[in-house]
């Protein structure tokens, strides 16, 4: 059911409308981002690793943008403790629907009543955060507008938990243009060596252009301590795609 290959833009398009998470992406999403993303394995998995370490007894876990539910998954597996829960939120009901089977299968896996996960469909920036030991934003927040971003991101703060962290990964901007440049053409290569043509590179460039708007690593290290998270540094980066880590 999810092994389905990701030609979306294989054949030429006459008009490229903005990316959009439909159907027809839900349906290949753990191919396009495996194929898209470097690292993306990684961190999912060291998601669960962090869950293990600092999510709390009793303790709310979020996965804010969570598309079928990998981070969840992960997280659901390594906590410790019991009285916890994961909200899973995405405003994607194309993305929901193969989340919710997702998690069924998943349920046998584990006692799903140990660590039960509430789907949410909505917008992130609405849902009401609580209780939180964990926070996780990958690869979402590069599709709010960036003016909207710091309150999103003050709201996580303000709700986590003393010893709780954010981990937010994102596609990220270079100050300096000759690295910005060799970033774009590295991952460029790596979709290349993934079996992407130069044709799907490019159109899935145009229809992301005004959707994913990405920022340096300055601009994120500064709005999150500014947001008071005492503690905030990368812990992975591969090209322009990077996570950091933000304890409160
Ligand atoms: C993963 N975290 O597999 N509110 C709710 N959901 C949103 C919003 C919003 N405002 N904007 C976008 N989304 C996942 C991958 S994908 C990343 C996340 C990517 C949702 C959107 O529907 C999609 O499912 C997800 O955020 C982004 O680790 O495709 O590059």
């Amino acid at each position: 059911m999810n092994n389905k290959r990701d030609d979306i833009y294989a054949a030429p398009q006459l008009d490229i409308a903005g990316f959009r998470f439909d159907k027809a992406v839900a349906s290949v999403f753990p191919d396009m981002i495996k194929r898209s993303v470097p690292g993306y394995e990684t961190i999912i998995a060291m998601t669960g690793t962090l869950a293990e370490r600092y999510v709390q007894p009793n303790s709310r876990c979020y996965d804010l943008g969570c598309s079928l539910g990998a981070s969840t998954v992960a997280m659901r597996h390594h906590i410790q403790y019991s009285g916890c829960e994961i909200v899973a939120v995405d405003n994607s009901e194309d993305m929901l629907n193969r989340c919710r089977a997702i998690l069924q299968n998943d349920d046998a896996n584990i006692a799903a009543e140990s660590i039960p996960v509430e789907l949410v469909c909505g917008n992130i920036q609405d849902i009401p955060i609580t209780n939180a030991s964990m926070v996780v934003v990958n690869f979402t927040l590069q599709f709010i507008p960036v003016e909207q971003r710091a309150e999103l991101l003050q709201r996580i703060a303000d709700s986590l938990l003393p010893g709780g962290v954010l981990v937010l990964s994102e596609k990220v901007a270079f100050e300096d243009q000759q690295h910005q440049e060799l970033m774009i053409e590295l991952h460029h290569n790596f979709k290349r060596a993934n079996g992407y043509s130069d044709l799907e590179i490019s159109q899935k460039r145009s229809a992301l252009d005004d959707v994913l708007m990405p920022e340096t690593l300055e601009t994120h290290r500064n709005r999150l301590r500014k947001a008071g998270f005492s503690s905030v540094d990368v812990w992975f980066q591969c090209f322009n795609f990077a996570s950091l880590i933000a304890l409160k």
